[in-house]
Protein backbone atom coordinates (compact mmCIF):
# COMPACT_ATOMS: atom_id res chain seq x y z
CA UNK A 1 0.00 0.00 0.00
CA UNK A 2 1.60 3.15 -1.36
CA UNK A 3 -0.66 5.87 0.96
CA UNK A 4 -0.50 9.28 -1.00
CA UNK A 5 -1.67 11.34 2.03
CA UNK A 6 -0.06 12.47 4.71
CA UNK A 7 -0.86 11.47 8.10
CA UNK A 8 -0.73 13.60 11.51
CA UNK A 9 -1.71 12.94 15.38
CA UNK A 10 -0.52 14.24 18.93
CA UNK A 11 1.68 10.86 19.86
CA UNK A 12 1.53 11.39 23.80
CA UNK A 13 -0.92 11.73 26.13
CA UNK A 14 -3.69 14.48 27.26
CA UNK A 15 -2.44 16.58 29.63
CA UNK A 16 0.49 18.75 31.28
CA UNK A 17 3.57 17.44 30.58
CA UNK A 18 7.54 18.12 30.07
CA UNK A 19 6.93 17.20 26.68
CA UNK A 20 4.48 16.28 24.14
CA UNK A 21 4.66 14.93 20.47
CA UNK A 22 3.29 15.36 17.27
CA UNK A 23 3.95 12.82 14.89
CA UNK A 24 3.94 13.15 11.26
CA UNK A 25 4.00 10.32 8.23
CA UNK A 26 3.94 11.11 4.65
CA UNK A 27 5.41 10.67 1.56
CA UNK A 28 7.76 13.17 1.04
CA UNK A 29 8.05 15.36 4.26
CA UNK A 30 11.36 16.98 3.82
CA UNK A 31 8.99 20.43 2.56
CA UNK A 32 7.02 19.37 5.33
CA UNK A 33 9.64 20.16 8.00
CA UNK A 34 10.99 22.95 6.65
CA UNK A 35 7.56 24.87 6.29
CA UNK A 36 6.71 24.42 9.77
CA UNK A 37 9.56 25.18 11.09
CA UNK A 38 8.80 28.70 9.42
CA UNK A 39 11.22 28.06 6.43
CA UNK A 40 13.96 26.57 7.94
CA UNK A 41 16.70 24.73 5.50
CA UNK A 42 15.73 21.65 4.49
CA UNK A 43 16.49 19.02 7.72
CA UNK A 44 18.95 16.06 7.58
CA UNK A 45 17.38 12.57 8.55
CA UNK A 46 17.76 11.40 11.63
CA UNK A 47 19.29 14.64 13.21
CA UNK A 48 17.63 16.63 16.18
CA UNK A 49 17.29 19.93 15.52
CA UNK A 50 15.93 22.75 17.99
CA UNK A 51 13.39 24.51 15.79
CA UNK A 52 10.45 27.15 16.26
CA UNK A 53 7.43 25.54 15.38
CA UNK A 54 5.54 28.47 13.24
CA UNK A 55 1.62 29.20 12.28
CA UNK A 56 0.42 30.69 8.84
CA UNK A 57 0.90 34.21 9.89
CA UNK A 58 4.54 33.97 10.71
CA UNK A 59 3.70 33.65 14.47
CA UNK A 60 5.48 31.07 16.56
CA UNK A 61 3.28 28.29 18.27
CA UNK A 62 6.26 26.49 20.25
CA UNK A 63 9.69 25.64 20.18
CA UNK A 64 11.21 22.14 20.71
CA UNK A 65 12.72 19.55 18.50
CA UNK A 66 12.03 18.21 14.91
CA UNK A 67 13.75 15.21 13.95
CA UNK A 68 13.07 14.12 10.30
CA UNK A 69 13.27 10.63 9.74
CA UNK A 70 13.61 9.04 5.99
CA UNK A 71 11.65 6.62 4.90
CA UNK A 72 12.00 3.79 4.21
CA UNK A 73 14.22 4.18 7.56
CA UNK A 74 11.28 5.15 9.89
CA UNK A 75 8.81 3.48 11.95
CA UNK A 76 5.99 3.58 9.16
CA UNK A 77 8.76 3.14 6.26
CA UNK A 78 7.68 6.71 5.04
CA UNK A 79 8.93 10.04 6.02
CA UNK A 80 7.71 10.85 9.04
CA UNK A 81 8.24 13.93 11.30
CA UNK A 82 8.16 14.10 14.55
CA UNK A 83 8.02 17.92 16.46
CA UNK A 84 8.61 17.58 20.46
CA UNK A 85 7.51 20.75 22.12
CA UNK A 86 6.02 21.47 25.07
CA UNK A 87 3.29 19.30 26.59
CA UNK A 88 0.44 21.50 26.99
CA UNK A 89 -2.63 20.31 25.35
CA UNK A 90 -3.62 24.23 24.14
CA UNK A 91 -0.33 24.45 22.34
CA UNK A 92 0.00 21.15 20.56
CA UNK A 93 -3.52 21.51 19.07
CA UNK A 94 -2.51 24.45 17.22
CA UNK A 95 0.23 22.56 16.10
CA UNK A 96 -1.42 19.78 15.17
CA UNK A 97 -3.79 22.69 13.57
CA UNK A 98 -0.73 23.70 11.23
CA UNK A 99 -0.02 20.31 10.50
CA UNK A 100 -3.59 20.07 9.06
CA UNK A 101 -3.06 23.47 7.27
CA UNK A 102 -0.16 22.51 5.59
CA UNK A 103 -1.90 19.13 4.03
CA UNK A 104 -1.72 16.21 6.51
CA UNK A 105 -4.94 15.01 7.80
CA UNK A 106 -5.72 13.60 11.35
CA UNK A 107 -4.50 10.06 11.93
CA UNK A 108 -6.86 6.82 12.81
CA UNK A 109 -6.29 4.79 15.47
CA UNK A 110 -3.42 3.08 15.28
CA UNK A 111 -2.81 4.25 11.45
CA UNK A 112 0.85 4.66 11.75
CA UNK A 113 1.36 1.11 13.12
CA UNK A 114 -1.18 -0.27 10.12
CA UNK A 115 1.41 1.78 7.72
CA UNK A 116 4.62 -0.04 9.18
CA UNK A 117 2.57 -3.19 8.78
CA UNK A 118 1.71 -2.35 4.87
CA UNK A 119 5.51 -1.64 4.66
CA UNK A 120 6.75 -4.43 5.84
CA UNK A 121 8.79 -2.81 8.78
CA UNK A 122 6.54 -5.13 11.06
CA UNK A 123 4.19 -7.82 11.03
CA UNK A 124 1.10 -8.59 12.58
CA UNK A 125 1.87 -9.85 15.45
CA UNK A 126 4.39 -7.40 16.23
CA UNK A 127 1.79 -5.07 15.36
CA UNK A 128 -0.62 -6.26 17.95
CA UNK A 129 2.67 -6.10 20.17
CA UNK A 130 2.60 -2.73 20.12
CA UNK A 131 -0.94 -2.26 21.28
CA UNK A 132 -0.42 -4.71 24.21
CA UNK A 133 2.90 -2.88 25.04
CA UNK A 134 1.26 0.07 25.71
CA UNK A 135 -1.97 -1.24 27.19
CA UNK A 136 0.54 -3.69 29.27
CA UNK A 137 -0.39 -2.70 33.02
CA UNK A 138 2.18 -5.26 34.61
CA UNK A 139 6.10 -5.58 34.25
CA UNK A 140 6.15 -9.33 33.36
CA UNK A 141 2.91 -8.24 30.51
CA UNK A 142 5.52 -5.30 29.42
CA UNK A 143 8.58 -7.99 29.40
CA UNK A 144 6.15 -10.32 27.31
CA UNK A 145 4.96 -7.63 24.77
CA UNK A 146 8.51 -6.11 24.51
CA UNK A 147 9.71 -10.01 23.22
CA UNK A 148 6.44 -10.47 21.12
CA UNK A 149 7.68 -6.78 19.65
CA UNK A 150 11.08 -7.34 18.61
CA UNK A 151 10.40 -10.27 16.72
CA UNK A 152 11.16 -13.17 18.99
CA UNK A 153 7.51 -15.16 19.05
CA UNK A 154 7.27 -13.70 14.70
CA UNK A 155 10.91 -15.20 14.76
CA UNK A 156 9.53 -18.71 15.75
CA UNK A 157 6.20 -19.16 13.62
CA UNK A 158 8.67 -17.98 10.97
CA UNK A 159 10.77 -20.92 12.03
CA UNK A 160 8.07 -23.17 11.87
CA UNK A 161 6.46 -21.93 7.97
CA UNK A 162 9.88 -22.38 6.84
CA UNK A 163 10.25 -26.14 7.72
CA UNK A 164 6.45 -26.83 6.79
CA UNK A 165 7.04 -25.36 3.00
CA UNK A 166 10.64 -27.15 3.03
CA UNK A 167 8.57 -30.81 3.64
CA UNK A 168 5.60 -29.34 1.31
CA UNK A 169 8.00 -28.65 -1.76
CA UNK A 170 8.87 -32.50 -1.33
CA UNK A 171 5.66 -34.14 -1.15
CA UNK A 172 4.49 -31.99 -4.15
CA UNK A 173 7.33 -32.42 -6.03
CA UNK A 174 6.18 -36.26 -5.68
CA UNK A 175 2.51 -35.67 -6.59
CA UNK A 176 3.82 -33.65 -9.80
CA UNK A 177 6.75 -35.89 -10.60
CA UNK A 178 5.02 -38.86 -9.88
CA UNK A 179 6.08 -40.25 -12.95
CA UNK A 180 10.05 -39.45 -12.73
CA UNK A 181 12.75 -41.72 -11.28
CA UNK A 182 13.70 -38.15 -8.95
CA UNK A 183 12.71 -39.11 -5.11
CA UNK A 184 11.98 -35.47 -3.72
CA UNK A 185 11.34 -36.97 -0.01
CA UNK A 186 14.71 -38.18 0.03
CA UNK A 187 14.84 -40.52 2.61
CA UNK A 188 12.87 -38.05 4.56
CA UNK A 189 11.30 -39.69 7.30
CA UNK A 190 7.44 -37.57 7.00
CA UNK A 191 6.53 -38.88 9.95
CA UNK A 192 8.77 -38.18 12.18
CA UNK A 193 9.15 -34.35 10.52
CA UNK A 194 5.28 -33.52 10.97
CA UNK A 195 5.54 -35.14 14.99
CA UNK A 196 8.90 -32.64 15.27
CA UNK A 197 6.71 -30.03 14.24
CA UNK A 198 3.85 -31.43 16.16
CA UNK A 199 6.11 -31.13 19.49
CA UNK A 200 7.33 -27.11 18.45
CA UNK A 201 3.33 -26.14 17.77
CA UNK A 202 2.96 -27.69 21.79
CA UNK A 203 5.98 -25.42 23.14
CA UNK A 204 4.93 -22.51 21.07
CA UNK A 205 1.43 -22.81 22.13
CA UNK A 206 2.16 -23.58 26.11
CA UNK A 207 4.17 -20.24 25.93
CA UNK A 208 0.99 -18.20 23.89
CA UNK A 209 -1.18 -19.52 27.18
CA UNK A 210 1.47 -18.04 29.51
CA UNK A 211 1.37 -14.93 27.20
CA UNK A 212 -2.67 -15.13 26.86
CA UNK A 213 -3.45 -15.63 30.83
CA UNK A 214 -0.72 -12.49 31.38
CA UNK A 215 -2.53 -10.27 29.05
CA UNK A 216 -6.08 -11.38 29.84
CA UNK A 217 -5.80 -12.56 33.43
CA UNK A 218 -8.57 -14.81 34.97
CA UNK A 219 -11.92 -13.59 35.70
CA UNK A 220 -12.46 -14.87 39.79
CA UNK A 221 -15.85 -14.83 41.28
CA UNK A 222 -16.30 -14.96 45.03
CA UNK A 223 -19.12 -17.00 46.15
CA UNK A 224 -20.94 -18.74 49.05
CA UNK A 225 -23.07 -18.58 52.06
CA UNK A 226 -23.86 -15.00 53.46
CA UNK A 227 -21.04 -13.95 56.41
CA UNK A 228 -18.52 -16.38 55.43
CA UNK A 229 -16.41 -13.50 54.67
CA UNK A 230 -15.93 -12.81 50.97
CA UNK A 231 -15.93 -9.33 50.91
CA UNK A 232 -13.24 -9.39 53.80
CA UNK A 233 -11.28 -12.03 51.55
CA UNK A 234 -11.80 -9.69 48.76
CA UNK A 235 -9.97 -6.85 50.77
CA UNK A 236 -7.32 -9.55 52.02
CA UNK A 237 -6.40 -10.36 48.57
CA UNK A 238 -6.23 -6.67 46.53
CA UNK A 239 -5.11 -5.33 49.99
CA UNK A 240 -7.43 -2.39 49.75
CA UNK A 241 -10.89 -1.35 51.36
CA UNK A 242 -13.13 -2.27 48.23
CA UNK A 243 -15.92 -4.09 49.89
CA UNK A 244 -18.14 -2.63 52.82
CA UNK A 245 -17.66 -5.71 55.46
CA UNK A 246 -20.15 -5.93 58.48
CA UNK A 247 -21.68 -8.71 60.81
CA UNK A 248 -24.88 -8.74 58.89
CA UNK A 249 -25.74 -11.19 56.76
CA UNK A 250 -26.60 -10.25 53.27
CA UNK A 251 -24.45 -6.57 53.42
CA UNK A 252 -23.17 -7.48 49.78
CA UNK A 253 -25.90 -6.67 47.31
CA UNK A 254 -23.82 -5.59 44.05
CA UNK A 255 -21.38 -6.88 42.18
CA UNK A 256 -17.96 -5.43 43.53
CA UNK A 257 -14.99 -5.67 41.39
CA UNK A 258 -11.40 -5.04 41.98
CA UNK A 259 -8.33 -6.38 40.43
CA UNK A 260 -5.16 -7.74 41.83
CA UNK A 261 -1.68 -8.78 40.27
CA UNK A 262 -0.29 -11.75 41.12
CA UNK A 263 3.69 -12.32 39.99
CA UNK A 264 1.94 -10.36 36.95
CA UNK A 265 -1.01 -12.24 35.94
CA UNK A 266 -4.27 -9.67 36.71
CA UNK A 267 -7.08 -11.39 38.67
CA UNK A 268 -10.62 -9.83 37.86
CA UNK A 269 -12.32 -10.36 41.10
CA UNK A 270 -16.04 -10.30 41.63
CA UNK A 271 -17.28 -10.52 44.78
CA UNK A 272 -20.88 -11.33 45.34
CA UNK A 273 -23.73 -11.57 47.48
CA UNK A 274 -23.75 -14.18 49.86
CA UNK A 275 -26.45 -17.53 48.80
CA UNK A 276 -29.52 -18.20 50.92
CA UNK A 277 -32.88 -18.00 50.44
CA UNK A 278 -34.51 -14.58 51.54
CA UNK A 279 -37.57 -12.50 51.38
CA UNK A 280 -35.89 -9.28 50.60
CA UNK A 281 -35.90 -8.42 46.98
CA UNK A 282 -32.60 -6.24 46.85
CA UNK A 283 -31.02 -9.32 47.82
CA UNK A 284 -32.57 -11.61 45.82
CA UNK A 285 -31.89 -9.00 42.95
CA UNK A 286 -28.01 -9.51 44.28
CA UNK A 287 -28.32 -13.03 44.30
CA UNK A 288 -29.18 -13.18 40.49
CA UNK A 289 -26.52 -11.06 39.95
CA UNK A 290 -24.04 -13.47 41.52
CA UNK A 291 -24.92 -16.03 39.14
CA UNK A 292 -24.98 -13.83 36.00
CA UNK A 293 -21.36 -13.19 37.71
CA UNK A 294 -20.46 -17.03 37.92
CA UNK A 295 -21.35 -17.71 34.42
CA UNK A 296 -18.94 -15.10 33.49
CA UNK A 297 -16.23 -16.35 35.68
CA UNK A 298 -13.10 -18.08 34.55
CA UNK A 299 -12.83 -19.77 38.02
CA UNK A 300 -14.85 -19.76 41.18
CA UNK A 301 -13.75 -19.06 44.76
CA UNK A 302 -16.31 -20.83 47.09
CA UNK A 303 -15.80 -19.55 50.66
CA UNK A 304 -16.60 -21.37 53.42
CA UNK A 305 -16.96 -20.65 57.39
CA UNK A 306 -13.77 -23.47 58.40
CA UNK A 307 -15.95 -23.12 61.70
CA UNK A 308 -18.77 -25.19 59.40
CA UNK A 309 -16.58 -26.79 56.91
CA UNK A 310 -18.72 -27.69 53.93
CA UNK A 311 -22.38 -27.05 54.51
CA UNK A 312 -25.64 -29.20 52.68
CA UNK A 313 -25.94 -25.09 51.07
CA UNK A 314 -22.20 -25.04 50.11
CA UNK A 315 -22.28 -28.57 48.16
CA UNK A 316 -25.66 -27.27 46.62
CA UNK A 317 -23.68 -24.25 45.23
CA UNK A 318 -20.87 -26.18 43.95
CA UNK A 319 -23.55 -28.45 42.37
CA UNK A 320 -24.56 -25.20 40.34
CA UNK A 321 -21.69 -24.27 39.05
CA UNK A 322 -21.13 -24.81 35.39
CA UNK A 323 -19.68 -28.12 35.33
CA UNK A 324 -16.21 -27.67 33.86
CA UNK A 325 -15.67 -24.44 35.50
CA UNK A 326 -12.43 -24.59 37.49
CA UNK A 327 -13.55 -24.24 41.57
CA UNK A 328 -11.32 -23.54 44.56
CA UNK A 329 -13.06 -23.78 48.21
CA UNK A 330 -11.67 -21.55 50.71
CA UNK A 331 -11.97 -22.05 54.54
CA UNK A 332 -11.84 -18.62 55.47
CA UNK A 333 -11.92 -16.80 59.78
CA UNK A 334 -8.96 -19.62 60.40
CA UNK A 335 -8.23 -17.53 63.65
CA UNK A 336 -11.45 -18.43 64.90
CA UNK A 337 -10.69 -22.15 64.51
CA UNK A 338 -10.22 -24.86 66.87
CA UNK A 339 -7.51 -27.58 66.08
CA UNK A 340 -9.92 -29.86 65.07
CA UNK A 341 -11.60 -27.54 62.79
CA UNK A 342 -7.80 -26.04 61.66
CA UNK A 343 -7.39 -29.59 60.33
CA UNK A 344 -9.76 -28.90 57.29
CA UNK A 345 -8.36 -30.39 53.98
CA UNK A 346 -8.45 -28.25 51.53
CA UNK A 347 -7.51 -23.85 51.48
CA UNK A 348 -7.13 -22.10 55.04
CA UNK A 349 -7.07 -18.72 55.56
CA UNK A 350 -8.16 -15.89 57.63
CA UNK A 351 -9.20 -12.71 56.38
CA UNK A 352 -8.61 -11.04 59.54
CA UNK A 353 -5.22 -11.88 60.34
CA UNK A 354 -3.87 -12.39 56.79
CA UNK A 355 -2.98 -16.10 57.83
CA UNK A 356 -3.13 -18.40 54.33
CA UNK A 357 -3.48 -15.33 51.69
CA UNK A 358 0.33 -15.64 49.88
CA UNK A 359 -0.08 -19.42 49.84
CA UNK A 360 -3.53 -18.96 48.18
CA UNK A 361 -2.23 -16.07 45.99
CA UNK A 362 0.50 -18.53 44.43
CA UNK A 363 -2.08 -21.99 44.54
CA UNK A 364 -4.87 -19.32 42.38
CA UNK A 365 -1.46 -18.85 40.06
CA UNK A 366 -1.35 -22.49 39.52
CA UNK A 367 -4.88 -22.98 39.29
CA UNK A 368 -4.60 -20.94 35.99
CA UNK A 369 -1.62 -22.58 34.80
CA UNK A 370 0.62 -20.16 35.76
CA UNK A 371 3.77 -21.44 34.99
CA UNK A 372 6.35 -19.52 33.12
CA UNK A 373 9.36 -22.03 33.13
CA UNK A 374 12.11 -22.57 30.88
CA UNK A 375 10.33 -20.68 27.67
CA UNK A 376 10.11 -17.31 27.02
CA UNK A 377 6.66 -16.11 27.54
CA UNK A 378 5.46 -14.31 24.23
CA UNK A 379 2.62 -11.52 25.30
CA UNK A 380 -0.19 -13.57 23.02
CA UNK A 381 -3.83 -12.90 22.06
CA UNK A 382 -6.51 -15.49 21.70
CA UNK A 383 -6.37 -15.16 18.32
CA UNK A 384 -2.96 -16.40 18.47
CA UNK A 385 -3.54 -19.13 20.03
CA UNK A 386 -6.61 -20.34 18.13
CA UNK A 387 -4.08 -20.10 15.17
CA UNK A 388 -1.80 -22.89 16.56
CA UNK A 389 -4.33 -24.96 17.33
CA UNK A 390 -5.79 -25.23 14.50
CA UNK A 391 -2.06 -25.86 13.07
CA UNK A 392 -1.99 -27.95 15.46
CA UNK A 393 -4.94 -29.98 14.15
CA UNK A 394 -4.18 -29.70 10.85
CA UNK A 395 -0.57 -31.66 11.44
CA UNK A 396 -2.48 -34.19 13.40
CA UNK A 397 -4.55 -35.24 10.27
CA UNK A 398 -1.31 -34.92 8.21
CA UNK A 399 -0.01 -37.52 10.45
CA UNK A 400 -2.87 -39.81 9.47
CA UNK A 401 -2.87 -39.09 5.83
CA UNK A 402 0.99 -39.00 5.24
CA UNK A 403 0.34 -42.17 3.10
CA UNK A 404 -1.72 -40.31 0.79
CA UNK A 405 0.30 -37.08 -0.97
CA UNK A 406 -2.45 -35.51 -2.09
CA UNK A 407 -4.60 -35.80 1.23
CA UNK A 408 -1.03 -34.85 3.00
CA UNK A 409 -0.27 -32.25 1.15
CA UNK A 410 -3.32 -29.79 1.43
CA UNK A 411 -2.84 -30.30 5.14
CA UNK A 412 0.02 -29.05 5.26
CA UNK A 413 -1.10 -26.24 3.12
CA UNK A 414 -3.38 -25.66 5.83
CA UNK A 415 -1.18 -25.74 8.87
CA UNK A 416 1.02 -23.16 7.09
CA UNK A 417 -1.76 -20.52 6.89
CA UNK A 418 -2.70 -21.35 10.22
CA UNK A 419 0.74 -20.33 10.93
CA UNK A 420 0.70 -17.58 8.45
CA UNK A 421 -2.30 -15.94 10.18
CA UNK A 422 -0.66 -15.04 13.09
CA UNK A 423 2.07 -12.99 11.49
CA UNK A 424 -0.43 -11.79 9.30
CA UNK A 425 1.08 -13.18 5.79
CA UNK A 426 -3.11 -14.87 5.36
CA UNK A 427 -5.16 -12.13 6.88
CA UNK A 428 -8.22 -10.83 5.67
CA UNK A 429 -9.25 -7.45 5.76
CA UNK A 430 -11.70 -7.74 8.32
CA UNK A 431 -8.86 -8.94 10.86
CA UNK A 432 -6.63 -6.15 10.11
CA UNK A 433 -9.64 -3.78 10.45
CA UNK A 434 -10.85 -5.18 13.80
CA UNK A 435 -6.70 -5.56 15.23
CA UNK A 436 -6.22 -1.66 14.42
CA UNK A 437 -9.29 0.08 15.34
CA UNK A 438 -8.65 -0.50 18.71
CA UNK A 439 -4.89 1.04 18.85
CA UNK A 440 -4.88 4.86 20.56
CA UNK A 441 -4.43 7.50 17.93
CA UNK A 442 -0.95 8.41 17.18
CA UNK A 443 0.47 5.16 17.20
N1 LIG B 1 -12.39 -13.41 62.94
C1 LIG B 1 -12.62 -13.31 61.64
N2 LIG B 1 -13.70 -12.65 61.19
C2 LIG B 1 -13.88 -12.56 59.86
C3 LIG B 1 -13.01 -13.12 58.92
N3 LIG B 1 -13.47 -12.85 57.70
C4 LIG B 1 -14.60 -12.13 57.86
N4 LIG B 1 -14.87 -11.95 59.17
C5 LIG B 1 -16.00 -11.26 59.74
O1 LIG B 1 -17.18 -11.90 59.32
C6 LIG B 1 -18.21 -10.93 59.09
C7 LIG B 1 -18.73 -11.05 57.69
O2 LIG B 1 -17.69 -10.70 56.79
P1 LIG B 1 -17.98 -10.29 55.30
O3 LIG B 1 -16.66 -10.15 54.62
O4 LIG B 1 -18.91 -9.14 55.24
O5 LIG B 1 -18.71 -11.61 54.78
P2 LIG B 1 -19.53 -11.85 53.44
O6 LIG B 1 -20.96 -11.68 53.77
O7 LIG B 1 -19.23 -13.26 53.05
O8 LIG B 1 -19.04 -10.88 52.43
C8 LIG B 1 -17.59 -9.58 59.40
O9 LIG B 1 -17.92 -9.23 60.72
C9 LIG B 1 -16.11 -9.82 59.27
O10 LIG B 1 -15.35 -8.98 60.07
C10 LIG B 1 -11.86 -13.83 59.44
O11 LIG B 1 -11.03 -14.38 58.72
N5 LIG B 1 -11.72 -13.90 60.79
MG1 LIG C 1 -20.03 -9.48 51.40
Amino acid sequence: MASADVIAAIATAPGQAGVGVIRVSGPSLQGFASRIAGGMAPPHPRHARHSRFVDGQGEVIDEGLLIYFQGPASFTGEDVVELQGHGSDAALRLLLARCLELGARLAQPGEFTLRAFFNHKIDLAQAEAVADLIAAESAAAARSALRSLTGQFSLQIRGLVEQLVELRLRVEGCIDFADEAVDFLEHTDIRAVLSRLQDAVDRLTGSAAQGLLLRSGCRTVLIGAPNVGKSSLLNAITEEDHALVTDIPGTTRDLIRASVFIEGVPFHMVDTAGIRETADVIEQAGIERTWQAVEQADLALVVADIRNGLTEVDRQLLSRLPQDMPREVVYNKADLASTAQRAQTGTVVSAVSGEGIPELKRHLLQRVGWNPGAEPVFLARERHRAALLQARSHLETALEVADTFELLAEELRLAQNALSSITGEFSSDDLLGEIFSRFCIGK
